[in-house]
Order: structure tokens, then C-alpha cells, then sequence
């Protein structure tokens, strides 16, 4: 396959002015016309050959300035349809046949339910009709649908409806006009038998926009969040970006096939269900945080991505990062901030950390790619967003804000590039971001090694950071450059007091942020009266892993003292890990193992002072790391052993801290009705840690309260916390009788069965194999639907570690099943899924060697271009 490469950009040699398109739905059969009024490009000579993409397409009919073209006129390469000789000026016309019916790939235009869709980002449009289709074509969309007005009563297209009536044969049609230029990937068209949900939102400048909720009849009460959140973000991204709405109205469709979490085109958001459907009887709470984000992500696109888009698809993270990052402040603003960052740099360190450091690493700009599809990652959307962030922070706040003020204002309607977006920063501050740069275009994770002296005599206290990255493929270690890094930090004294800071002739408070230039930099705090314990990297300003060698009396002196929520937490982590690694060791010396007691003096001070922290931080303080976490920590992973020695710790604080765990439960039970608010969100967390704790002794008494749990719930954060206790304790009968009566009540709803497919998925016994094919046979699975592909099956390669990885290789042989089986029905989600196997760099011989096996056995099919380049890069 071929490869694209960045250096190779050039400008299109045509654009698009206007484009109309005419779609006659029909399942097996939909006609598309298109009419596409092209010029040339101005920085392109005359005289080159027209280039359109297309895939799939059924070619019927093709005219030049209303003349057809002979087949001698065009050739088709691939995906090229060339026309060598075209005048500066023309109007295209085509006609082609298109199956949506057939279209599992769920790219392009589809069918779900009965329902029409689209899936156009990023290169999906080119199965809907022959186009230049490429972010930096700027066309005005008028879409016609036509569709039999007894099945498909609803049709949408981007913009506002202009026209529409009745046709012979019992079919209608609308027209819609979007007023905006916009690139191919943000098309969107939907028909089908949906009910909305209508609302109102008065912008600052007092337009009023309709706001609309498309959804399937039976989805109608899972609605009025989502509406909610939609009205939240508007109003936030006015306040905090001066952003406002554009359209007359803003749409929004909940579709259940759907390869990503939602799609922001223009004034016609497509949404995969789990993404805007919520009520508290069938979703959790972090359901509902998760669905708030993701509405906001989409709509505030709108500006970071519709108005100002890319270039080309190698500057993705210019919307993705700077969106994710505008979503991450959104959701901090609106419930818990320090909580916020903690789920993300979780999220961050654990699963962006793992792809720096495996064979499909790629920098958040990457330079070359053969399928796009494949970069739509946690690097370029989560490390994305870190490099947003780290701007945000060297500038301050308000500058930053007026950097974007001047972005938004400068490339309204164009599409642009990352150096777009940092010059403008650069401009604003007067900071030079030349070496900033590098963060877009050097992979990996960058390690910062961090000494300490302190002189006593002289007061000084001076810390050494030296930074560096590892090598990634296709950069070798030796042509990594320093970055520029900020590190907000602070010093506590032996009474956990803030200390002054005075660096030269500084005086920036009690806390400052530094900023890392070189691989070594030295820094001298000058009037220290003690040694000092330093808080570093708080907030976590910089994505990189900082090693500097506490003490573990040093990590609970900070758990308790620090100001900084987000490390109060890491180091209460830290404290954690270093106590799983003792046990580790032990175990594998064949020693008894034991608990440290500084973890357990922490728990216990944690649990007598729950008001040092507020109730949502406390409930992610009181959880040990994910075993994905630890596993990252290790040059050399041995998974059993990282489980065992987790669930020991897990254990023993449960044991011997069981009053408090009891305690902690029953302070933390609410009677009030339920709603999703920050108040409510941290009780029922708290509650449930409690829970697990006294669960994870297996008494019969905490099962019988997971029990109890289980069967009073009145909402499903409730319900699902003691059904995964029920199951993943192994509580044998009661955990039976539990999931049965959950099917029995929840058989008719496909996403809360995803949850049940999830946690049984998920159980760490070593049936859990077994129960993962058995499932597979379940009604509630299907292989065509993505949603329940991750829920079985990327649940249990993800987060099922002893099982996913059992020494027989079977839990490998069932993922590389389903691989092939998507490689042929949906490339792009076969590709997502395979990646768990690609990730063996630090595992033993034998596990390696069987990973190998499975990723040889997929390279000897004939496979999709999405997952030969994940394969390739693998097994490279
Ligand atoms: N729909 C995906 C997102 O919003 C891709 N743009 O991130
Ligand atoms: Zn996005």
C-alpha cells in the first residue's frame, strides 16, 4: 500500500466552490448525483490533471461543462479518478450507484436499524461520490434527500432545511443549504423513523437556536441530560472563548453502528448512542460525565475544527488536541477539577504511555501514515491536549485566551496547520515556541531524572533535572532534542508549610513554574532554613514520567500536606505502587509476603480524616493503581505476579482497616433521589470503594451487602458497582442469580447489556475465557456492532490482564479470531482491536513468542490497509 508523507503536501490543484448533491435512498441501491462547480487553485500552474478519490462507487455517469465524458476523457486508479485535461474553470457532474446495505464498514454511508447515516471523517466521503476529498476543499453544500416518506418521514442534511414536498411513488424530499464552506469530511446525512427532542438556546448576542435531539422511538426518556449538557457547553464556550453558535439550529442524531464515539459535522452531529443516551436507571455516573464530555467535544469543534480546520489529515491533533483539551476544562469547570485531571492523566499514563512505548508510536503530528484511520489515537488526541495545556501554562490564562481570540479571528474559514495554532501563541506572549515545537514532531515519553543537594551552611537547595527520550520507531534515541518543559512546582517544610521561593533574584511565591530548556539544568532555591521536600510537576504540567527518589516517608508527608490535589493523589500512588513491587518481589522469592506500613498508616489517616480532601478526590485517593498502571512501571512485566501482589495489598487493606471500610459505607448511603451532581457523584463513589474493600476479604457478610446492594439499587452506578463485586469476588450462586435477573430485567436495552457483557468480561477468574465465547453466542452480542465488540471483547484484552494473557496463548487466539473476522466486515475496528496484541516489547520470551504467533497468524491473510500497518509496524 501506498504511503503519504507529509513533506509531499501540496495545495489541490482544484477546488470546489459549490457542491450539490442529490441522494435517492434505496438500501441496495442509492443513486447519488453530484454537481461541482471547480476552479483552479490559484498557487497551482494550469494545465494539471483533475484528481478525485473514490471508493466503491458504481460510476453511471460522468459530464464535463454538460458534456459527457468518453471513457477515453478519465481513467480510474485505485481510489483516483483522473481527468487530464480540464479548463481553470468547470462544472463537474456525476451519478453513482451506491449499496448502504452492504456497507459494514460503517464509513461512508450506511445503514443502522433501518436508519441512513453518514461516517465522513476522514476519508469516508469518497464512498459516497467521486471528490477531491481533503480538508483543504472548502465547499457550500446543498444536499437534496429523497426517501420513501412512510419509512424515512425524517431526512437531515447539514445547515437548514430550504425546500421540501411530496414525490410520486410515496416519496418526499428536503433540501438543505449550509451557508459555510466546509471540507468533504464534515458531510452528514440522515434518514430514517426518528422521534426529537426539541429545545432552545439564546445566544449571547440574543439569536435564538433550535436545538434538536434525534433519537430512536424507545430512546425518547434517555434525552433530557445530554439536551442539558449541550445548553452547558454553549454557554460555557461563550464565557470562556467568546465562541458563539452560527446556525439557526443544531442537531444532534443518536445512531447504535457507529466505528467512533460521535462526529462533529456541521450543524449535524451524529452521535454513537453510548455517547448521548442517559438516565439513571441504565447509566453510571462516570456514564454521564463521559456523555457531558463528549457533547461538549462535538459542539465546540464547531470553532476548533469547522470554522478553523486542517490542512491535511497529519495536523488532526490541531482540532483533536486543542478540542479534547477545551472538553477536559469544560468538565473540570463544571464538576470536580483535581478529579477531572486525575481520570485524565490516568487515562494518559497508563494507555498513551503504553503506545509511546510500543511499535505503533508516532509523534502528535505524525509525518507519514498509510491509513488515517489508524491515527486517530490517544497520542494525537490526549497527548494532543497536554501540549495544549503546556501552552496554556507557559502563557497564563489570559494570554492564552487572547491567542485563541487571534487564531479563531485569523483562519476563520480556512484550513490550517499546527504551526498555525503555536505561532499565534507565539505571537501574542512575545515567548519564543520554536523548541515547543518539537512536542508535535518527536514521539515517545520523555523521562525526567531529578537530583537534590542541599547545602546546609549556604541555605541552598538546588535541584538537577536532566531530561531525556527514548528512542521510538523510526526515530532513533540519538536525534532526540530537548524539549521545552514546564514543571509547576513548590517546596514544604518539615511542618508542611509552603516555603517562599527565591531563584536569582526571583520572587515568585510559593510556587512557580520552571521551565526546562536543556538535557541538564540545574536550579538553585536560595534562603531554605531545612532540607526540604519538593512537590514536582503538580497539576501534571508536563506529559513526561519524573523520577525523583522519595522517600516513602516523603510520599505520605505529601499526601497529607500538599496543596496540590493532583499530587496529594500521585504521591498516595506512588506510595501504592512501591508497596505492590515489595509484595511482588517477595512472591517471587518465595517469601510471605506483608503490607508496608507506611501504606497503611496513610489509608488509615485518610479514613479518619475523609475532610482533608473533598469526597471525590478521597474516593480515587482510597483506589490502589490499575494493574494496565503498574504493568507500565516495569521494564520486565510478569502479569500473574503483578496481580497477585495487587490483590494482596487490595486485601490487606481491606482486612485490617475493615471497621473503617464499614464506616465509610454507611456514612456515604443517601436516600435522596437520584441525579448525576458532583455532590451525589462523590457519596456514591466513596460508598462504592467501600464496598470493593470489604468485598475484596470475600466474606460472606460483604457479599451479602453487595447483595442487598444489588437488588435495592434505584440507579445503575449503584446497581452495576455490587454486580461487579457479585461476579468478580467469584460469589458464586448470588453472582448467578444476580446476572440473570439483570438479563432478565435488561435483555431490551443493548447498551446496559454492554455493561453486563463488560463485567463478566472482565472477571479476573479463570473462567473468564470460557465465558467470553460462550457470550459471543449471547443475543445481546453481535460481531457488526462496535459498541458490543468493545464491550466483550476490547474489555477483555484490555482490562482482563491474567486472563487476556493466559500462558496457553488462548486468550491471544481469540482476539486474532476476531481480527480477522472484522479485517473483512470493518477494517477500521479490527485495527483498534488488535492493538492489545502489539504490546509484548516487555513481556517474557514465551508470551512473547505466542503474541507473535497470533500476529503472524493475521499477517499471513490477505488484510485491509488499516490492519496491515498496525500488523506491519508490529511485527517490524
Ligand atoms: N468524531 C471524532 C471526534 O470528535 C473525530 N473528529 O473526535
Ligand atoms: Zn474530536
Amino acid at each position: 500500500p501506498e504511503v503519504v508523507y507529509l513533506k509531499d503536501y501540496l495545495p489541490p490543484a482544484y477546488t470546489v466552490e459549490t457542491t450539490h448533491l442529490t441522494f435517492e435512498l434505496a438500501p441496495e441501491d442509492t443513486h447519488v448525483k453530484a454537481t461541482l462547480r471547480m476552479k483552479r487553485h490559484p498557487e497551482r500552474e494550469a494545465g494539471v490533471p483533475l484528481e478525485l478519490f473514490g471508493a466503491n462507487l458504481d460510476l453511471r455517469a460522468i459530464s464535463l461543462n454538460g458534456e459527457a465524458l468518453s471513457k477515453s476523457r478519465y481513467r480510474i486508479d485505485g481510489e483516483r479518478l483522473i481527468i487530464d485535461d480540464v479548463p481553470d474553470a468547470f462544472v463537474l457532474d456525476t451519478e453513482v450507484v451506491i449499496a448502504p446495505e452492504q456497507n459494514t464498514a460503517l464509513e461512508g454511508l450506511y445503514r443502522s436499524n433501518g436508519m441512513y447515516c453518514t461516517q465522513c471523517e476522514p476519508e469516508g466521503f469518497r464512498r459516497i461520490t467521486w471528490y477531491p476529498d481533503r480538508p483543504d476543499v472548502m465547499a457550500k453544500f446543498t444536499t437534496t434527500v429523497i426517501g420513501d416518506k412512510a419509512t424515512l418521514p425524517i431526512l437531515l442534511s447539514n445547515g437548514n432545511p430550504i425546500d421540501q414536498g411530496d414525490l410520486e411513488d410515496g416519496r418526499h424530499f428536503v433540501t438543505w443549504e449550509d451557508p459555510f464552506p466546509k471540507p468533504s469530511y464534515l458531510f452528514a446525512l440522515v434518514a430514517g423513523q426518528l422521534e426529537v427532542v426539541e429545545s432552545y438556546f439564546t445566544t449571547r448576542n440574543g439569536r435564538t437556536v433550535l436545538l434538536q435531539l434525534y433519537v430512536e422511538p424507545q430512546n425518547l426518556h434517555k434525552t433530557e441530560f445530554s439536551m442539558g449538557a449541550l445548553k452547558r457547553a454553549m454557554k460555557w464556550d461563550e464565557e470562556t472563548y467568546g465562541r458563539e453558535y452560527d446556525l439557526d439550529r443544531f442537531m444532534i442524531v443518536a445512531v447504535d453502528d457507529f466505528n467512533m464515539g460521535a462526529m462533529e459535522n456541521k450543524g449535524l452531529n451524529i452521535f454513537n448512542s453510548s455517547a448521548v443516551l442517559a438516565n439513571p436507571e441504565t447509566t453510571i455516573d462516570a456514564g454521564f460525565q463521559r456523555i457531558e464530555g463528549i457533547v461538549a467535544h462535538e459542539y465546540f469543534h464547531n470553532w476548533s475544527g469547522n470554522r478553523v480546520t486542517c490542512r491535511d489529515w497529519f495536523q488532526l491533533a490541531l482540532k483533536e488536541g486543542f478540542t479534547v483539551f477545551r472538553d477536559q476544562t469544560f468538565s473540570a469547570d463544571t464538576n470536580s477539577a483535581p478529579v477531572k485531571r486525575i481520570e485524565d492523566v490516568a487515562v494518559l499514563r497508563t494507555q498513551q504511555f503504553a503506545e509511546d512505548a510500543g511499535p505503533t508510536a508516532h509523534p502528535v503530528r505524525p509525518d507519514h501514515f498509510i491509513e488515517i484511520s489508524n491515527f486517530y489515537t490517544l497520542t494525537v488526541y490526549e497527548k494532543g491536549a497536554e501540549v495544549v495545556r503546556m501552552l496554556r501554562n507557559l502563557l497564563g490564562k489570559e494570554t492564552f485566551r487572547r491567542g485563541t481570540d487571534t487564531y479563531f479571528e485569523r483562519f476563520d474559514g480556512q484550513a490550517v496547520r499546527v504551526e498555525d495554532f503555536v505561532n499565534t501563541m507565539a505571537d501574542v506572549s512575545g515567548i519564543d515556541l520554536g523548541q515547543f515545537m518539537r512536542w508535535y514532531e518527536q514521539a515517545g515519553t520523555p523521562r525526567i531524572d531529578v537530583a537534590e543537594e542541599y547545602d546546609a551552611e549556604r541555605q541552598e537547595y538546588a535541584l538537577t533535572f536532566r531530561q531525556h527520550t527514548p528512542a521510538t520507531p523510526g526515530q532513533v534515541a540519538d536525534s532526540k532534542q530537548p524539549l521545552h518543559i514546564p514543571v509547576r512546582m513548590g517546596l514544604l517544610n518539615g511542618r508542611g508549610n509552603p516555603i517562599e521561593l527565591a531563584v536569582g533574584n526571583e520572587r515568585p511565591g510559593h510556587e512557580m513554574v520552571l521551565e526546562l530548556r536543556e538535557a541538564e539544568e540545574r536550579i538553585v532555591f536560595k534562603h531554605v532554613a531545612e532540607k526540604p521536600t519538593p512537590s514536582l510537576l503538580r497539576g501534571f504540567s508536563a506529559p513526561v514520567i519524573l523520577n525523583f527518589p522519595y522517600t516513602r516517608e516523603q510520599l505520605a508527608f505529601l499526601v497529607k500536606y500538599d496543596v496540590d490535589g493532583f499530587n496529594r493523589w500521585d504521591a498516595g500512588q506512588r506510595l501504592a505502587q512501591e508497596a505492590i513491587f515489595d509484595v511482588m518481589h517477595a512472591i517471587q522469592a518465595g517469601e510471605a509476603p506483608t503490607l508496608d506500613d507506611t501504606l497503611l498508616d496513610v489509608f488509615d489517616y485518610l479514613l479518619k480524616t475523609p475532610d482533608r480532601a473533598d469526597r471525590a478526590v478521597l474516593a480515587e485517593m482510597l483506589q490502589l493503581p490499575s494493574e494496565a498502571y503498574l504493568a507500565g512501571q516495569r521494564a520486565q512485566v510478569d502479569i500473574d505476579a503483578i496481580h497477585d501482589a495487587r490483590a494482596f495489598v487490595e486485601r490487606s487493606l481491606a482486612e485490617q482497616l475493615h471497621f473503617h471500610w464499614q464506616a465509610l459505607y454507611e456514612s456515604n448511603v443517601t436516600k435522596a433521589a437520584y441525579e448525576p451532581s458532583f455532590e451525589q457523584i462523590s457519596h456514591r463513589a466513596l460508598k462504592n470503594v467501600a464496598l470493593s474493600y470489604l468485598c475484596a476479604t470475600g466474606d460472606e457478610d460483604a457479599l451479602a451487602l453487595a447483595d442487598q446492594q444489588f437488588k435495592t439499587a434505584t440507579n445503575m452506578t449503584d446497581t452495576r458497582a455490587a454486580l461487579t463485586q457479585l461476579v468478580h469476588r467469584h460469589a458464586g450462586e448470588r453472582a448467578d442469580a444476580a446476572l440473570k435477573a439483570f438479563e432478565a430485567r435488561w435483555s431490551h436495552d443493548p447498551l446496559v447489556m454492554d455493561q453486563w457483557l463488560t463485567l463478566q468480561a472482565t472477571q479476573p477468574h479463570p473462567e473468564a475465557l470460557d465465558r467470553v465465547k460462550a457470550l459471543m453466542a449471547h443475543p445481546a452480542f453481535s460481531l457488526r456492532n462496535p459498541n458490543r465488540v468493545r464491550a466483550l471483547i476490547g474489555a477483555f484484552s484490555q482490562h482482563n490482564h491474567v486472563n487476556f494473557h493466559r500462558a496457553d496463548g488462548e486468550g491471544y487466539a481469540l482476539l486474532a479470531d476476531i481480527v480477522l473476522q472484522l479485517n473483512k466486515s470493518n477494517p477500521e475496528i479490527a485495527a483498534r482491536l488488535v492493538l492489545p496484541l502489539t504490546r509484548y516489547q516487555r513481556l517474557d520470551e514465551v508470551h512473547q513468542q505466542l503474541m507473535r504467533g497470533a500476529l503472524e497468524r493475521i499477517r499471513n491473510q490477505s488484510l485491509s490497509r488499516n490492519l496491515y500497518e498496525v500488523i506491519e509496524k508490529a511485527l517490524a
